[in-house]
């Protein structure tokens, strides 16, 4: 595109500030804008602010006159579930998974800033006994599963894992990937993609810049998924594979039951398109979303979209209502992520204020110390509204779920809370098996050992732990994973 073209694109878009300081930049420079120009559809650009904004003014009506909770005939919970039916479900599971059906989508396009940790989010260690790091600890649940799967089916199983990263974390991530080879797994069946990314607004809705010759841009948010999946042909690697099952969770829940064959078998034998682990909400004030319905469509109703009396209202059984708290742990179907590309534009946008680097009207580079314009995500779990057939599992928090979001100031969702979620649910397997542990024993157990409390009767029955920290793990077992590898 000649500089001329180029101009007149801009000024169509309304954009042409974008080229303000092309006579101060060197060819490459230029090179550069111009491709970051040429990338974009403007048009869409605009759009996706316009549609933004808008949505921002839907969010601020409250939304109680239309909520309903999930239905009981689409709302199951593990600790209500008969032991028969926990075991038909786990049973279907790992059918799946022993015949390759099952697939892993893990979230780790996030750029961890509220832990201020300069690395992907995957690579942090909290301290545990063993310092595994996040990708290490579902690593080894994939490679328990593949196991487990061959003892309960007579055949070993095949979970295909694909990790969506960003452009900042995809280098650094595969390379920690590669550094620890595959914690064991076969590199085969690790499939790295990139989500995209989407240009920084002002609040007038022009592109802003973050270097004379560069735009600046933020990952499209973890509903960025369904596009990169497209994009990056996931969806043809899924098909090819003849994965049916797709769980897909964040990066950052220590407790994250990977590939969870009873999840799975719940949602194969349901028939779901789509469904959604959840907790129950801890008070009605917790400002986690919740899994609902309004107007009739399944949705994740954020705390601040709730007005305090639905949020506090109860069932009769004393139960909130509205108690389905939404922890980033979600089952799609093969199928419906295929048709997703239909309606992936009509996602709704959210929009963030932040403080986003900027080059002024003198071309110096400026921080900002108040917000100055917007960046804009999809979330993934607005696909929710158009599945079939929704449904939802009742999780333990205890169980399944501790997030790893903030540094240890925060005191909550920390690294020292995330530790302690481990070592206190580790404790409790070592007694459920027989053990004899007092509380401030800190013992982990390898998940290449047990994946949920399994097979420990044998190792721990009336042993006296008493040696802290302890990690607890397969004498087979290496700092990657097992000596003979584990494939
Ligand atoms: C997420 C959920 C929230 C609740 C909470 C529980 C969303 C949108 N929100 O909130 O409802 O369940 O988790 O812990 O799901 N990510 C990407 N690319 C991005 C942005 C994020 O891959 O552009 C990943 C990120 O690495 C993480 C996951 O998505 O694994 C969740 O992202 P987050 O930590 O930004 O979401 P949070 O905690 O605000």
């Amino acid at each position: 595109m000649s500089y001329e073209k180029l101009k007149d694109y801009l000024t169509y878009h309304g954009q042409e500030h974008l080229i303000k300081y092309w006579l101060d930049i060197s060819d490459n420079e230029r090179e550069q804008l111009a491709g970051e120009i040429r990338k974009l559809d403007l048009g869409e650009m605009n759009e996706i602010f316009r549609r933004s904004m808008e949505s921002t003014q839907l969010i601020l009506e409250k939304q109680d006159n239309d909520l309903k909770p999930i239905p009981q005939t689409h709302y199951e919970s593990v600790s209500s579930l008969s032991q028969s039916k926990f075991e038909e479900y786990e049973r279907i599971g790992f059918e799946e998974i022993s015949k390759g059906n099952v697939g892993v989508l893990l979230l780790a396009g996030g750029q961890a800033t509220r832990l201020g940790f300069g690395h992907p989010k995957g690579m942090y260690d909290v301290g545990l006994p063993s310092h595994k790091s996040l990708f290490q600890i579902q690593a080894e649940r994939i490679c328990r599963l593949h196991r487990m799967s061959e003892e309960k089916t007579g055949k070993y199983g095949k979970i295909t894992w694909y990790i969506m990263t960003s452009e900042h974390t995809m280098g650094p991530t595969v390379r920690f990937f590669k550094d620890h080879s595959y914690f064991g797994l076969n590199e085969d069946d690790i499939v790295f993609f990139e989500q995209g990314t989407l240009p920084c607004f002002d609040f007038d809705g022009k592109i802003i810049l973050d270097e004379k010759y560069h735009l600046s841009s933020a990952p499209d948010g973890n509903g960025g998924l369904y596009r990169a999946l497209k994009s990056q042909g996931i969806l043809d690697d899924i098909k090819r594979r003849g994965v049916e099952h797709l769980h897909a969770h964040s990066v950052d829940n220590i407790l994250i039951k990977v590939a969870d064959p009873v999840f799975i078998g719940y949602c194969k034998s349901k028939n779901a398109d789509c469904a959604a682990k959840v907790v129950q909400k801890s008070s009605p004030s917790e400002p986690v979303g919740v899994v609902c319905r309004v107007n009739g469509h399944y949705k994740v109703v954020e705390y601040s979209e709730l007005t305090d009396e639905a949020a506090e209202r109860k069932n009769p059984d004393g139960r909130l209502t509205f108690s389905a708290g939404n922890i980033c742990n979600h089952y799609f179907s093969a199928d419906f992520l295929n048709k997703i590309s239909d309606f992936e534009k009509k996602l709704k946008l959210h929009l963030a204020k932040k403080k986003i680097p900027f080059v002024d009207s003198l071309g110096i580079k400026q921080k900002p110390t108040l917000p100055n314009g917007i960046k804009i995500e999809k979330f993934i779990f607005d696909v929710f509204e158009f599945a079939e057939n929704f449904i939802c599992l009742e999780v333990d928090r205890d169980v399944e779920f501790s997030a790893l979001k903030n540094s240890d100031e925060a005191k909550k969702d920390c690294p020292s809370t995330a530790r302690e979620d481990v070592l206190r649910l580790h404790r409790k397997y070592i007694r459920q098996a027989g053990g004899i542990i007092a509380d401030d024993i800190e013992l982990e157990i390898s998940p290449l050992l047990s994946y949920g409390g399994e097979d420990l009767k044998e190792l721990v029955e009336n042993e006296v732990f008493a040696i802290s920290p302890f990690h607890l793990k397969s004498m087979h077992e290496t700092t990657n994973g097992y000596k003979n590898g584990n494939h």
